[in-house]
């Protein structure tokens, strides 16, 4: 195929103030860009796009890539959830310039991303016993080794990164959040957060009191199961 056709990457769209986000009513890839939005103070349209309406909303060709999340901001249509995210911590100063400073958001976020891989297909296909396993016998390295590069800067007493919040600590916390300290989890994979990785479940606690936004956001977000 030739390169004909109109050119979709970031498209733009008429310029607008509005700020849209197109996802499913899930916790997963777009879950993150909630979390940065409401963490920042931004109002957002929240398109929680319902199964059945997906094909229709796929073949308008809103995600240029065929699946969500999408966001509508500046006056584009942004899509791949990690840089979207990466986009709104630039632009709300949660990035840092310095290359080290990069790369330990950045090793941080593929971390996530490593996890991720394993974990989301099991979810998918509602695999608990999978899940399990992988919670049980995996997650404790990984949860451990996280903890040890929290614990380098300033002691696993701030941030990941430097002395403020970073495009890291919103993956992060989407994370471990999602994975063992929400209501609807906690009774069966907190204790893991718990007895690996005290320091990390101190740290998600002090990043949610950080933002009365975000807060508000997790007491109110529609309940899921997994
Ligand atoms: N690499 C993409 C993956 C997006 C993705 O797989 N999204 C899923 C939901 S989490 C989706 O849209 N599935 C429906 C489909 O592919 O038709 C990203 O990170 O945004």
């Amino acid at each position: 195929m030739g390169c004909g056709g109109s050119n979709t990457n970031a498209q733009h769209v008429t310029s607008t103030n509005n700020i849209t986000l197109h996802y499913f009513d899930i916790y997963a890839r777009g879950e993150v860009i909630r979390i940065i939005l409401h963490y920042h103070g931004t109002s957002f349209s929240d398109h929680r796009v319902q199964q059945d309406k997906w094909p229709a909303l796929k073949s308008s060709g809103l995600a240029e890539f065929g699946a969500l999340p999408c966001l509508e901001i500046d006056g584009y249509k942004l899509v791949e959830s990690r840089a979207i995210a990466r986009y709104l911590c630039r632009k709300f100063g949660y990035y840092p310039n310095d290359p080290k400073n990069a790369y330990l958001v950045e090793s941080i976020c593929d971390v996530k991303e490593g996890i991720n891989n394993e974990v989301l297909p099991l979810l998918f296909k509602k695999d608990m016993d999978a899940l399990k396993k992988y919670s049980t016998e995996d997650m404790p390295w990984w949860l451990e080794k996280i903890e040890n590069r929290l614990c380098q800067n300033q002691n696993g007493n701030g941030w990941f990164v430097g002395n403020s919040v970073s495009l890291a600590d919103f993956e992060l916390f989407h994370f471990v959040h999602d994975s063992f300290l929400r209501n609807e989890i906690k009774g069966h994979y907190g204790h893991i957060l718990t007895e690996n990785a005290p320091k990390l479940k101190a740290w998600a606690h002090r990043f949610l009191a950080s933002s009365q936004g975000l807060m508000t956001y997790l007491e109110t977000r529609p309940s899921r199961p997994l």
